[in-house]
């Protein structure tokens, strides 16, 4: 275990009470708990205000576009298999414009873990429906209640091949450090839907709220997929670890074949003047 601190870096400026504090410590303590060496270990997000987690958290990080921290992320793990690499985002950034990438990095079982920070609702553009959000959900844009059902994230991920499924909440930080201290040692994918209130524009989902619509998995196998499938469709939220199974990561059955380590460091001149140059 390495000092929590290491990990620190900027002060949130999430509005106080947002579920992603719980997140960021959850994050932390992983961290400290597994020795991640900051500079061995990449978090990348999309955009939200879930996305700013890497502005918080010491280490390399890429904050990317809207929706395409996976396929980022894809990039990195490939180019260096060596790196720890770690995506955080929110709802709408993993189950709306990023589906396709969830989908895809899933079935590839690369060897990354994804925590989705799920609000139910578009924090960072101030309150608009999001793919999680409950129909019938009023929001800016939804002035008459949302007329779609919601997004299942984690029953997505396990229908596309995810080897670890796993949900926790941002009110009960020392398991949700458990569950993405685990997310993290898998050798595979692992999604991690973490309960995240909006405390400023999503007045329904509170911490109340999901501390009532939710249960704590117990006495589950986790290597039971139908088990899981089941557990996933629950009107309720299940927490803990849903799905877990050793399979060969895509690394280890593509890139290896081909590259045999990880792209080396080239010396490279950054002066503009000379990238200019080369444009004259
Ligand atoms: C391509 C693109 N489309 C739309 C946006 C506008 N946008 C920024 S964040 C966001 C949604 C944020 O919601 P979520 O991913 O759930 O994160 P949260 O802020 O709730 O943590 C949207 C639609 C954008 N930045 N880029
Ligand atoms: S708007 Fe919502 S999601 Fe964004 S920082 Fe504030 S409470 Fe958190
Ligand atoms: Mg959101």
């Amino acid at each position: 275990m390495v000092n929590i601190n290491l990990y620190d870096r900027d002060t949130p400026t999430w509005c106080p009470g947002c579920g992603d504090y719980g997140v960021l410590t959850a994050l932390k303590r992983a961290a400290s708990n597994l020795g991640l060496d900051p500079t061995k270990t990449v978090l990348v997000t999309g955009i939200g205000c879930s996305s700013k987690i890497n502005s918080y958290f010491y280490s390399y990080g890429i904050h990317t576009i809207h929706g395409r921290a996976a396929a980022v992320a894809t990039g990195i793990k490939l180019s260096n298999p060596e790196l720890e690499v770690i995506i955080a985002g929110g709802d709408g950034d993993a189950y709306a414009i990023g589906t396709e990438h969830l989908v895809h990095i899933a079935r590839r079982n690369l060897d990354v873990a994804y925590i989705v920070m799920n609000n139910q609702i578009y924090g960072l553009t101030k309150g608009q429906v999001s793919p999680t959000s409950d129909e019938g959900f009023i929001t800016i844009t939804t002035p008459y209640g949302s007329y779609e059902k919601p997004v299942n994230g984690p029953l997505l991920a396990l229908a596309s091949g995810a080897t670890f499924v796993a949900r926790g909440f941002s009110g009960d930080p020392l398991q949700l450090s458990n569950i993405i201290e685990e997310a993290i040692k898998h050798k595979g994918f692992a999604l991690v839907d973490v309960l995240s209130p909006c405390v400023t524009w999503n007045k329904i989902n509170t911490y109340d709220w999901y501390k009532e619509n939710s249960y704590q998995l117990k006495d589950h196998d986790p290597t039971d997929k139908k088990k899981a499938f089941e557990i996933l469709l629950d009107e309720k939220f299940a927490l803990g670890i849903i799905y877990k199974k050793e399979e060969k990561t895509f690394e280890e059955k593509v890139f290896r074949k081909f590259v045999h380590s990880p792209l080396k460091p080239i010396d490279v001149d950054l002066s503009i003047e000379k990238i200019y140059d080369e444009f004259r």
